[in-house]
């Protein structure tokens, strides 16, 4: 930071680290950068080689931000002018950043990789610290800790990954003066940019309130990075390892909805996301009919006119659970039927669609073991008990196929307590995923303690030299299921095999211990898994005998019957008496 910009600066300057802010090649990329080590970056440059290239205002400030800055930027425009604050690309901090800045204000997801999924990848190639997005966030804070105005400002940062900068202590190293937690609306954080205006020292945390009603949430009347518009906060299943679930469950008006969308494409943004944590919720907050009977004719009428906003050309879903599908087929027919044409995602090999388009939202399975998911998300699959949680799974995941949702699932490993038996159970259900070729992107993460969830305290794996055979098995089975729409080509398995081996050998074997062996040859396919269930090195999951979608139906309390849509048949009738949960198996292959 060399010149100083000729107006002096902007007071306010919000950024947020390149890699969180690009909007670029959709989701896939920023997933890819939280979870690949830095040494992996030569990866994407080949993939994506244009993925720096951002875009500007006239100005030079970001044509597009996370959704978070915007609304950080749209909750300061309440009290400030908008000449008084930008919002910019790390690398043209130099042009907003003056002797004029009293604050420059970071938002990040992810800054130092730590959260679940991102952390173990990394951490399986060899360096847990430094994922590729990790490497921007701390270029980013090192420019802002060089500036040579830095004395003259204060540097607050919010976001969702702000509480790794808390929980790491690395507000010195990363020259962070404030983190916060929650949302920009509060009056908490317009006092706290008061404070930083005025020169006054900064608390090192703040914790603010969530706004509890809709009239509260700001929408952005910028372009957002992938076209993020919030559609829900909070969920209300209630799983205890779960950060957004704690804020509470709103769901967004659709003509403010509307508005952001419409910002967005006036902007130039093509494509369009409705951030929540499950989008069935939807319509259905905070009305006579429980959350969990999903708003069949709300939903399709919000979707309907985000599709069909003049300028929309690609849709894509964000996060859902998967009761739903069970409780609602049709729904979901009538949804793919609206979202498929505008989907940028395509499986050649899955899709039944004419142009092999699918959606795939992101949805969470945690465990295939009762045991545990009773200890951890007790109401995960509401309306149904948890103890059918894996009929719930694979009658919900049939649905979603067949309607060529292909849903990347996360699964967590480690968690706190989970025994031999409980990864067994996982290992059973996924085998019978791939038994009845379903089809979903399985993620299998390693538990990570989510600062303020019930779980915060709790201790899992904390390293993937800990992680025991099965749980190295489990999750090289996931991605051995999810190379197999890419293993067609002739050449494909025979790339994994030497790939894989030649990795091992190379750099794996020592980082990851001995329990990672045999998974890894079963995940190459160099030996078969029955020849490796024979020599005792892996285990092969036996079959799951569950209920059906109409055995599932029946098994809800009679008062939830009259939520049930008729046209979807299955409907349980009076006089029918419900099987006993059935978890029985039958023999192993
Ligand atoms: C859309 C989304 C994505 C998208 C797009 C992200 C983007 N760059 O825009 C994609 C798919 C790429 C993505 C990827 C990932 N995501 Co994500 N994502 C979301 C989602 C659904 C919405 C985020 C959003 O834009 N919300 C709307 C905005 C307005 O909310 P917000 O950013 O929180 O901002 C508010 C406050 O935080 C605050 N605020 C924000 N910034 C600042 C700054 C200051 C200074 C202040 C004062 C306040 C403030 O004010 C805002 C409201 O007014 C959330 C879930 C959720 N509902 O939040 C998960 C979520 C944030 N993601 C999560 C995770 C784990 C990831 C990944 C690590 C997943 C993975 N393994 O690949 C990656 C990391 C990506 C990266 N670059 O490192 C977790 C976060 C966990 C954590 N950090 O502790 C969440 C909460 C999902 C979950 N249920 O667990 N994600
Ligand atoms: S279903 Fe998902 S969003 Fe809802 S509480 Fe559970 S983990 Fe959180």
């Amino acid at each position: 930071m060399m010149n100083e910009p000729p107006d002096g600066g902007r007071m306010i300057v919000l950024t947020a680290p390149l890699t969180e802010a690009i909007d670029h090649a959709g989701y896939f990329i920023q997933m890819a950068m939280a979870s690949l080590p830095i040494w992996m970056e030569g990866i994407i440059n080949r993939k994506y080689p244009k993925w720096r290239d951002v875009e500007y205002n006239e100005d030079g400030s970001a044509r597009y931000m996370p959704a978070g800055v915007r609304l950080v930027e749209k909750s300061l425009l309440r009290e400030y002018r908008s000449d008084d604050i930008v919002a910019c690309f790390p690398d043209d901090l130099p042009k907003f950043v003056g002797p004029r800045t009293r604050v420059v204000a970071v938002s990040t997801h992810n800054p130092l990789g730590v959260t679940f999924a991102a952390g173990v990848y990394t951490s399986i190639f060899g360096s847990s610290k430094m994922p590729i997005n990790s490497h921007y966030s701390r270029q980013l804070f090192a420019q802002i800790k060089a500036s040579p105005y830095r004395d003259n400002f204060k540097v607050i940062v919010g976001g969702s990954g702000g509480w790794q900068i808390i929980q790491t202590d690395t507000y010195e190293e990363l020259s962070i003066d404030c983190v916060v937690e929650g949302r920009s609306e509060s009056v908490e954080t317009l006092e706290l940019f008061r404070k930083a205006i005025n020169g006054e020292e900064l608390p090192r945390r703040v914790e603010v309130k969530h706004p509890l009603d809709r009239e509260g949430i700001l929408f952005p009347d910028t372009r957002t990075t992938f076209g993020v518009v919030e559609m829900t906060t909070g969920c209300g299943r209630r799983c205890k390892f779960c950060v957004p679930d704690l804020n509470p469950q709103i769901d967004l008006p659709k003509d403010k909805i509307m508005e952001a969308v419409r910002a967005n494409v006036r902007n130039g943004n093509k494509q369009i996301s409705l951030a929540t944590e499950d989008m069935f919720i939807w319509g259905q907050v905070h009305t006579d009919t429980p959350f969990y009977f999903p708003n069949r004719e709300a939903l399709v009428d919000l979707y309907s006119d985000i599709v069909n906003t003049p300028g929309v050309e690609q849709h894509v879903l964000s996060h859902s659970t998967i009761a739903p599908a069970v409780v609602d087929p049709l729904l979901i027919k009538q949804l793919s039927d609206l979202l498929l044409p505008k989907s940028p995602i395509h499986f050649p090999y899955l899709s039944s669609h004419p142009e092999k388009k699918a959606l795939a939202p992101l949805i969470g399975l945690e465990t295939g073991s009762v045991r545990m998911a009773k200890q951890i998300m007790s109401s995960k699959g509401v309306p149904f008990s948890i103890e059918d949680w894996p009929s719930v799974v694979l009658e919900g995941l049939r649905v979603l196929n067949e309607n060529n949702w292909f849903p990347a699932m996360t699964l967590i490993v480690g968690n706190p307590g989970e025994t031999d038996d409980d990864v067994r159970d996982t290992i059973d259900l996924i085998y019978e995923i791939e038994r009845r070729g379903l089809f979903a992107f399985l993620i299998p993460s390693i538990f990570t303690p989510l600062h303020d969830t019930r779980m915060e305290k709790e201790k899992g794996v904390t390293q993937t030299r800990q992680l025991t055979p099965l749980q190295w098995q489990l999750m090289m089975k996931c991605w051995k299921m999810n190379l197999r729409p890419g293993q067609y080509s002739w050449w494909g398995p025979m790339a994994w095999r030497v790939g894989s081996i030649g990795m091992w050998l190379y750099k794996l074997r020592g980082l990851n211990g001995p329990n990672f062996t045999w998974p890894l040859l079963m995940f190459s396919g160099a030996l078969s898994e029955k020849t490796l269930q024979r020599m005792g090195k892996i285990y092969r999951g036996k079959p799951l005998k569950t209920k059906t979608r109409a055995e599932l139906l029946a098994s809800l309390k009679p008062k939830d019957w009259q939520y049930l849509r008729a046209d979807n048949g299955d409907m349980p009738t009076a006089g029918y008496v419900p099987r006993v949960a059935e978890q029985a198996m039958t023999a192993s292959p």
